[in-house]
């Protein structure tokens, strides 16, 4: 068992598409242990993109992740880090495969309408920024 942090970014929430991510990670078999909708401070935001900060990409990064609500969850199953993450699909749109969120719903690198941890460490300090111990079902 394992968890991870998934994002549906602004665009994500704005074009409704909440419960179709919601739909497939729970028919794969995917538990969710949190959910919540919030607006990502700068604080948060500059937190949880630490490991961009100094790329030529990072203010547009955090200008969109701020931008409007995101519907943030932490989701639990066997590999899910691995999992969800081939789920979402490949980071640039452009090549991310049909059937994944990204190869299904996104065609900019900057708006590709999902986030998910990248391993371990990252998905427990990221699930920790956005949710508190009691806000999680055990
Ligand atoms: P990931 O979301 O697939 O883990 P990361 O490399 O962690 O990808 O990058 C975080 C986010 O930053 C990506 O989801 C994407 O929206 C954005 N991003 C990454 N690389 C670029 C780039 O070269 N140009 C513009 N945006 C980028
Ligand atoms: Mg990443």
């Amino acid at each position: 068992m394992e968890r991870t942090l998934v994002l549906v970014k602004p665009n994500g929430v704005a074009r409704g598409l909440v419960g179709e991510v919601v739909a497939r990670l729970e028919r794969r078999g995917f538990e969710i242990k949190a959910a919540k909708m919030l607006m990502v401070s700068e604080d948060l935001a500059s937190r949880h993109y630490a490991e961009h900060v100094g790329k030529g990409f990072y203010k547009d990064l955090v200008d969109f992740i701020t931008s409007g609500p995101v519907f943030a969850m932490a989701v639990a199953g066997p590999s899910a880090i691995q999992v969800v993450r081939a789920m979402m699909g490949a980071t640039n749109p452009v090549n991310a495969a049909p059937g994944t969120v990204r190869g299904d719903f996104a065609l900019d690198m900057g708006q590709n309408v999902v986030h998910s941890s990248d391993g371990p460490e990252s998905a427990e300090r990221e699930i920790g920024l956005f949710f508190a111990p009691e806000e999680l079902i055990a």
